[in-house]
């Protein structure tokens, strides 16, 4: 039998044993580079007499060692973030409704376990970001990609370019509130995702989604380029279409483009990623370069390679999304990958080049881990270019190493589920599209592959999943109860 834990973990043994009353509480006895780590587990389980005792050990950077037994529950890891998933485990076994006797050794599949937040179309504020941070680190996420630019809006405040917050984060999609974080909202998301072991990885997009940048410096941007596809998005979401020097609020995409041949670009480029660096203490920054359908294949180029070198040239490793695999890179980019299961188009060629360059990937295939695809055809919430609507199913049913012929484990730097916001307002929006999707992009970023063990099947996941529900409902009230679930 697997144990009621999602992500499953990497091996466990269910003992037919007596395993100790977790609910009535714990105490710890901690080495005491752990003591802090101990203490959470005191906040979340309550203190009590079954004793839980946190060594050091020789494990994987992020793996840990559980025992719980009727004398008592043993964590062993060799770092913090070992004991915090540890923890993040025996939570859930206190929280399944029957206590388990068990054995687990676990560690991560990949190192880059992702969710990413689009905070461009809707703004959404330090609060929600908080409870997102929750709900991954929960699943055992690593890092949240914030998706700080597009069309619609700037959301960050920079203080070597303080046009873009003022004057390009004003409105949302649909004319609903703007918004943008300072300095310290940036800080203080980072804080509270650092506590949970997460990194924060910020995305400035160029040279497309950048119709906000016009907002502030019109002489940085082209013209709108409005085709028949931005046409018909933005007259069936009822907007208008996208004007130079005024807000965009409704959702086409790839009409907006930086100007090769502006002056002012490689400043602006340089200011803006320096200045990220400096806010951001993680390895990472994204670039963006997606749909920029509306830049020719040769500025296309040659924006992306100069936004790269601007990024490499702070110290940070650049991501970009795959289509940048058409540019030079600096040796090592890492390419994130949304085509599909089955890829399409030469998304796969545009990815192996990141490969061929020295990167690795990041999976986010969009027809299994775009969360903002509704998952019903009726659902009031999310969107369905990637052969939406979707289901729990199909974002469960498919493995990382299965997507892109050529790009094998080795080659993956992780998995990463993402949260486009254009139909998404509220936190309650938000909650109601992350899980439990979610916990299929943490399952294919944590556990062993896909149908290589009793646990990663669809129906072992669903059972799981279903442990889960009460937790989601006290933490994420109206999150999407999927009817291929057999909720309690
Ligand atoms: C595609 S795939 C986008 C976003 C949209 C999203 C909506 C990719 C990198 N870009 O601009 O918000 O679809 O699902």
């Amino acid at each position: 039998m697997s144990p009621p834990l999602v992500p499953a973990p990497a091996s466990a043994v269910v003992r037919d044993a007596p395993a100790p009353d977790l609910s009535a509480g714990i105490r710890i006895e901690a080495d005491p580079a752990f003591a802090a780590e101990g203490e959470r587990l005191v906040v979340a389980l309550g203190r009590g007499s079954a004793p839980v005792t946190i060594r050091r050990g020789d494990h994987p950077e992020e793996g840990y060692a559980l025992r719980v037994a009727e004398d008592g529950v043993v964590i062993e890891a060799a770092t913090a973030a070992g004991v915090f998933y540890a923890g993040r485990t025996l939570i859930q076994l206190a929280e399944a409704a029957a206590p388990t006797a068990v054995e687990i050794r676990d560690e991560p599949r990949f190192a880059y376990r992702g969710i990413m937040l689009d905070v461009a179309r809707h703004f959404h504020p330090v609060e929600t970001v908080f409870a997102v941070i929750d709900r991954a680190s929960d699943l055992k996420l690593n890092t949240l990609h914030l998706h700080l630019t597009d069309d619609q809006g700037w959301r960050l405040a920079l203080s070597t370019r303080p046009e873009l917050a003022q004057l390009a984060s004003g409105t949302s999609v649909d004319g609903d509130p703007g918004g943008f974080y300072t300095a310290d909202d940036y800080a203080r998301i980072i804080a509270y995702a650092a506590h949970r072991h997460m990194a924060v990885v910020p995305e400035i997009d160029v040279p497309g989604h950048t119709h906000a940048v016009g907002l502030a410096y019109p002489e940085l941007v082209a013209d709108p380029v409005i085709g028949d596809e931005v046409r018909e998005v933005t007259a069936e979401s009822g907007g208008a279409l996208p004007v130079a020097g005024e807000p965009y609020t409704a959702i086409g995409v790839g009409f907006s483009s930086l100007r090769a041949d502006a002056p002012g670009v490689d400043a602006f480029l340089a200011d803006v990623f320096h200045e990220l660096a400096a806010l951001t203490p993680g390895p990472y920054l994204h670039l963006g370069g997606d749909e920029a359908l509306g830049t020719s294949a040769d500025d296309y180029r040659s924006l992306v390679d100069r936004a790269a070198r601007a990024v490499a040239a702070t110290g940070k490793t650049p991501i970009a999304w795959h289509e940048a695999g058409a540019a030079p890179l600096p040796r090592g980019t890492i390419g994130q990958y949304w085509g599909f299961l089955t890829p399409t188009d030469g998304h796969d060629d545009r990815a192996r080049a990141f490969v061929a360059n020295g990167g690795r990937i990041i999976l986010s295939p969009a027809d299994a881990i775009y969360l903002d695809m509704k998952d019903a055809p009726d659902a009031p919430l999310g969107l369905t270019w990637a052969n939406g609507p979707t289901n729990v199913e199909r974002s469960y049913r498919w493995d990382p190493a299965g997507v892109i012929t050529g790009i094998d484990e080795a080659d993956i730097l992780g998995v990463e589920a993402a949260l486009w916001t254009e139909t998404l307002r509220t936190r309650a929006d938000v909650e109601r599209l992350l899980l439990p999707r979610l916990a299929s992009a943490a399952e294919a970023a944590w556990s062993p592959p896909y149908g290589s063990m009793p646990a990663r099947t669809w129906e072992s996941f669903r059972e799981r999943v279903a442990g889960r529900g009460s937790a989601w409902e006290r933490d994420a009230p109206g999150f999407g109860r999927s009817p291929e679930i057999p909720w309690a």
